[in-house]
């Protein structure tokens, strides 16, 4: 039997969840009590359904992921949950927590990752809540695990309990009289079964492999040392019958082999290179926990997000799970460029426009309202689960290539040909300075809201920009008309072009700013996007003052 201690604490200030969790350096997180503190606040906030309950533990397996979810264990044990599905080794993708959660009719999950963030003792860490339908807490449940924090006097724990979350199987203990179980469960087993019934493996089988023409696909996968490895592996190798050389970096490390695990063309670059050469018809990388995808054709034509959540919404049909399910509506990020939104008003199909983060999805899902979604950030996915989902994406991906016989670049070309083209690019200025960012953002703010802001004329590099909407973005869920304020400062002109500012709410130290840019042509649609989006890029270090705030000439990551 086990017993379980009452530890008095502090509270740390600071311990509010982002846009997607809690994130900060791992030297933060393990400081004295600093991830009990927030384990406990978690579990508070769940209040009297904790009791008796199911909660899926698991991350990207970064470093501090293993002691993490052993803490998590000891608290769950302490704290009269009943039982817990834990990931061997502590390790789960963030998709895979998703739709154990959605199978097991979880009370929700515990996710240990910071994402995109690069890990090891020096780098960062983070744990997130997702709720019973799956998905990332909403801000109602992570303001108050954020109240919560700021008075926390106690945590519970048992620690005695012997631990081994290495070996697959069903461990039972005896927390006072109360049997606690601990499942421990293959990483990827769940995951792979549930893509099966997404998608025609068969048909993806003599694809990838070429076993009816004699020609297997030529495809690089990079898992850039993230937690999607061994699913890759999996499902790739073993299911689709691809061969070795198709995969890279495909073993998850603590540090993930000292990459940055963002897939964009500046972090996967080494990608992007091998790609650039010519050899492939497909690459693909995702993060450290498996929810993004970056998906690049022949010669690295690169596909952006907002594009390709805009083609797999035109070809959904050739995805059995959506013949079997029906299309409900599609929704994008506010960032994120409108195409998805041409294809919905071809399709008769409802199109939402929410705040940055995945959370905000999760409602019109589960209302049915919503079936297909994305963000410019390289996150694509579906109502299969509550999170976007990288190796979904690329399965998407391979199942359009299959089902229309043509290369990405033809078919991204032939949608332009049919919707037009929304030229998109992101710039990112990250590690700045918070204080300036905070005053160029309120600075601007105040700026574009007066009134006389609206009808004003930009001019540059020979284009001339009415606005005609400027505003701090708000959004009221149409469901449960909750209502999220200030989520980032959006300028739109009448020609339906528009310049976004926001500063990221993933981060773990300082300030980065996004700076977004979007323009639709109906013709012109095989320009640059850089040269393109020249113009509008200039009126928007000028209106934002971003060089005089942030001291930077120039981004560190352009998307
Ligand atoms: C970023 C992206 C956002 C995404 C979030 C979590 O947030 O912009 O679209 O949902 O990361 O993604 P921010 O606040 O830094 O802009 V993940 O894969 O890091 O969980
Ligand atoms: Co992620």
């Amino acid at each position: 039997m086990s017993s379980i201690s009452v530890v008095a604490t502090k509270p740390y200030d600071g311990q509010k969840p982002g846009t997607s969790g809690l994130r900060k350096k791992v030297k933060v997180f393990t400081q004295q009590n600093y991830t009990e503190n927030f384990v406990q606040c978690i579990l508070d906030a769940n209040d009297t359904a904790l009791q008796g309950s199911l909660i899926v533990v698991g991350g990207d397996g970064r470093y501090y992921c293993k002691e993490a979810a052993e803490l998590i264990i000891r608290m769950c044990a302490a704290n009269g949950v009943a039982k817990l599905l834990v990931g061997q080794n502590g390790i789960l993708s963030t998709p895979a927590v998703s739709s154990l959660i959605r199978h097991n009719k979880a009370l929700g999950g515990i996710v240990l990752t910071a994402s995109h963030n690069p890990g090891g003792p020096e780098n960062d860490f983070g744990i997130k809540f997702n709720c019973e339908n799956g998905g990332p807490a909403p801000d109602a449940v992570t303001n108050n695990i954020y109240q919560l924090s700021t008075a926390i006097k106690e945590y519970k724990i048992a620690n005695s309990l012997d631990i081994d979350i290495s070996k697959i199987g069903i461990n039972k203990y005896d927390i006072n009289g109360k049997t606690f179980v601990v499942e421990v469960i293959d990483s990827v087993g769940n995951y792979v079964t549930h893509m099966k019934e997404i998608f025609d493996f068969e048909k993806l089988r003599e694809f990838v492999s070429g076993k009816a023409t004699g020609n297997p696909l030529k495809m690089r996968i990079d898992s850039l040392n993230g937690v999607t490895g061994s699913y890759v592996r999996e499902i790739f190798l073993n299911a689709l019958g691809a061969a070795e050389s198709c995969v890279v970096h495909t073993t998850p490390l603590p540090d993930f082999g000292g990459l940055h695990p963002d897939p964009n063309l500046t972090y996967a670059k080494d990608l992007v290179h091998a790609v650039a050469q010519g050899d492939y018809d497909i690459g693909a990388a995702f993060d450290g926990d498996g929810d993004r995808n970056m998906i690049i054709g022949h010669r690295a034509f690169f596909v952006t997000p907002s594009d390709s959540l805009a083609v797999i919404a035109n070809n959904l049909e050739c995805i059995p799970y959506f013949r079997k399910n029906g299309i409900q509506g599609f929704a994008r990020s506010m960032p994120t460029a409108s195409a998805v939104d041409l294809v919905g008003k071809k399709l008769g199909k409802e199109v939402f426009e929410v705040p940055t983060g995945w959370k905000y999805f999760g409602n019109l899902m589960d209302a049915g309202r919503l079936c297909l979604c994305g963000e410019e950030s390289f996150g694509t996915g579906s109502n299969h689960i509550r999170e976007k989902d990288g190796i979904w994406a690329v399965l998407a991906w391979l199942s359009v290539m299959q089902n229309t016989g043509k290369g990405i670049e033809d078919i991204l070309k032939d949608h332009w040909a049919t919707y037009g083209r929304n030229y998109f690019t992101r710039y990112d200025y990250e590690e700045c300075e918070l204080d300036p960012c905070n005053e160029m953002i309120a600075t601007m703010e105040k700026n574009i809201t007066d009134p006389s802001f609206v009808g004003k004329s930009f001019t540059s590099g020979g284009k001339t920009y009415q606005v005609k909407i400027a505003d701090n973005f708000s959004y009221t869920d149409p469901v449960d008309n909750s209502v999220a304020t200030k989520q980032g400062l959006r300028i739109v002109f009448e020609d339906g072009s528009r310049i976004v500012i926001r500063l990221s709410g993933t981060g773990s130290s300082g300030a980065t700013v996004r700076l977004y840019i979007d323009s639709y042509e109906k013709d012109n649609v095989l320009g640059q996007a850089s040269d393109m989006l020249k113009p509008l890029i200039d009126i928007a270090l000028e209106i934002s003052q971003l060089p005089k705030f942030t001291g930077r000439n120039a981004p560190t990551v352009i998307t």
